[in-house]
């Protein structure tokens, strides 16, 4: 254990230790108490085994076929990419070489924001880790892959158990020549709320020194001010600060004209001056329309000096077109995804474009074949999750109606089906427009989308019509989360918020309107570890401190589960999700070199106190662990 705590230590990893060390890091020499990883493992398998994991139905485990990993050369190194690049020439040299390139250049989000849109962030690092090297290799050409952020965070500690900074280091370590991007919601990081500021530059620190090299920076109102902590906590880390807008509306649409033309390069030009390396056009819920992408994109071609970076979801069908339009105008990066793991709520597929641009002069340098053999790998994968797929079959050009996020459809529909308006799911989404209306037209991305969905379930449940809500909204209790937007606490939305509604809303409270982040105390993060080691007994790393001040409950349950469960994130995927068949025997290597071997032998009848005996065998030897019976 001392060679592992030593070779996780931060002073280690970053080669910033001294001989003074071993008096300066006592915590390495704490150990672990050795307890019995067998035995919490079964626990684990036991319990999902009876009980079934949320979200995913309970039935006998299916039978699945492995996922095809595409073979590559274990001696050969990946070809030195756009990290070598960074590194070498820092981010104003990263940013010529941008400018320089005639191709457009991809950043692949098949790792984050694919999967968020489509299977609810579920997929765990034990599937990304096996598909890393390989991209690396095939793939030496990315601007980046998207790989972390946005709900990433929350969802790796809350459902998959997990710990997001290991899989940050653990990709790093296996794709060594490709620049890591991130999602940070500005001024909200990884959450839902804004944190102090020095939450927030010690959250971009870390973030860069786990691995990170481009961040993408948003505030969910668009609002400059909200966003300037962020972007210089970044450009301090001589990382790539990559401002965006969100983009909402329809520049060509005049009846909907609060987001003109002037709005987008007023704010590129509010960002260029805020230190910006590269503007992105965050396209959330994929309203951009091919038309108005060329215009888009030439107006901010003509008004500013950034390499422009375009992120669509592929919802309503008309993603390929968007883009095509895009790169015409000199756009210089698009997001794309892995065919398997594109289209509908996803961005669009990276081989789909490749063949659409061909016979231009801005065709990607990439390598379809290696496209399509990686997408092999994420359609084996894809179906571990199933129970997670959205229902989505079709393009949704409705989505030009309700405006929702991509990341939010789905997610949304789940909210609604477990307050019971499953089957009302019309309505919500009518209602989610009208709630847009309501709330004076705002950007609606993680988390003023959010709210627009709280008030919107709220307002479907209780059966309130717009009026209802002007006229007795005095004697109404809405959402935390809508009075804590028309406080001021998500910032400021662009044109002010409506004045009645907000006095019904808020009823009598006062709004601030000022950066929430100057109202807010700084996180001693010296006493923070202090205080959580005494709670959970072993050493703090900064990671946990971060975490636990973003997401106190959140971390506090994840680290129950890793006293209960042990870690189980080396468990394959079938097994995490459905535990085991009867007779099943699965290995399971918990460290490298050490490998369990699992059987499952039977489950005993449900016992008095609700419990069930579950028989296993653990290499070879039987063991037995009582499982409550939660049904
Ligand atoms: C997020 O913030 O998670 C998003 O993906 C917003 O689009
Ligand atoms: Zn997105």
């Amino acid at each position: 254990p001392f060679l592992e705590n030593v070779v996780k230590h931060e002073s280690f990893l970053t080669g910033s230790y001294n001989t003074s060390f071993i008096d300066t890091t006592p915590e390495l020499f704490i150990f672990p108490k050795r307890k019995d990883r067998g035995t919490k493992m079964l626990n684990y398998i036991g319990n999902i085994t009876v009980n079934g994991f949320p979200g995913v139905e309970k039935k006998k485990k299916p039978v699945f076929d492995a996922p095809r990993i595409p073979s590559v050369p274990s001696d050969i190194k990946a070809r030195p990419g756009t990290k070598q690049i960074l590194d070498e020439r820092g981010a104003d040299g990263l940013v010529q070489w941008v400018k320089d390139q005639k191709e457009v250049l991809l950043t692949d989000t098949t790792f984050r924001d694919a999967h968020q849109s489509l299977l609810a962030t579920r997929i765990r690092t034990n599937d990304l880790k096996k598909i890393a090297e390989p991209t690396a290799k095939l793939l030496p050409d990315l601007f980046s892959l998207e790989m972390w952020g946005g709900a990433t965070f929350d969802v790796s500690y809350r459902f998959l158990k997990e710990d997001p900074w290991e899989r940050l280091l653990t990709l790093r370590k296996n794709i060594p020549n490709t620049l890591f991007q991130m999602l940070l919601r500005a001024s909200n990081a990884v959450g839902y709320k804004n944190y102090p500021d020095n939450v927030i530059r010690e959250f971009v620190e870390k973030s860069a020194y786990a691995g990170i090299d481009v961040f993408r920076i948003f505030d969910s109102l668009n609002w400059v001010k909200g966003m300037g902590v962020a972007i210089d906590a970044v450009r301090q880390t001589g990382k790539i600060a990559e401002a965006s807008i969100c983009y909402t509306g329809d520049i060509n649409d005049p009846t909907k004209n609060k987001y003109d033309i002037h709005y987008y390069k007023n704010l590129a030009k509010e960002l260029e001056n805020q230190g910006a390396h590269i503007l992105a056009i965050k396209d959330m819920a994929g309203l951009l329309k091919p038309q108005s992408a060329y215009r888009l994109i030439s107006e901010l071609k003509d008004s500013t000096d950034l390499p422009i970076h375009l992120h669509t979801h592929d919802t309503s069908g008309n993603g390929i077109y968007t883009y095509a339009k895009a790169i015409e105008a000199g756009v210089d990066i698009v997001d794309v995804a892995m065919s398997t793991m594109s289209g509908l709520t996803s961005q669009p597929s990276s081989s789909t474009l490749y063949y659409a641009l061909e016979g231009t002069s801005r065709k990607p340098k990439t390598n379809v074949q290696s496209l399509e053999t990686l997408s092999h790998y994420w359609e084996d994968v894809r179906k571990y999750y199933r129970d997670f797929e959205s229902g989505m079959m079709a393009p949704h050009t409705e989505v030009y109606q309700h405006e929702m996020p991509g990341g939010q459809y789905s997610n949304l529909q789940q909210q609604a089906k477990a307050v019971g308006l499953g089957d009302r799911w019309d309505e919500v989404k009518a209602m989610y427009r009208r709630v847009n209306l309501m709330f004076g037209d705002v950007v609606k991305v993680t988390p003023s989308s959010k709210v627009v969905g709280d008030m919107a379930l709220f307002m479907v449940q209780n059966n309130l019509s717009e009026e209802d809500v002007l006229e007795r909204g005095e004697k109404i209790d809405f959402p935390d989360s809508v009075i804590e937007l028309f406080e001021g606490y998500l910032g400021q939305p662009y044109g002010g918020f409506p004045e009645k509604l907000q006095k019904v809303i808020l009823k009598g409270r006062k709004p601030i309107t000022v950066r929430p982040g100057e109202l807010l105390d700084d996180v001693d993060f010296n006493a923070l570890k202090e205080k959580l080691y005494h709670e959970i007994g072993r050493p703090v790393t900064s990671f946990d401190a971060l975490a636990y001040s973003l997401y106190p409950k959140v971390f506090m349950d994840y680290v129950k589960t890793m006293d209960q469960f042990g870690d189980i994130s080396m468990l394959d995927t079938p097994t995490f999700l459905y535990g085991m068949r009867l007779g099943e025997e699965i290995e399971v290597e918990i460290e490298k070199g050490k490998t369990l071997i699992v059987k499952l032998v039977s489950i005993g009848q449900p016992q008095a106190d609700g419990t069930r005996i579950v028989y296993f065998e653990l290499n070879g030897q039987p063991r037995e662990v009582v499982i409550r019976d939660e049904s």
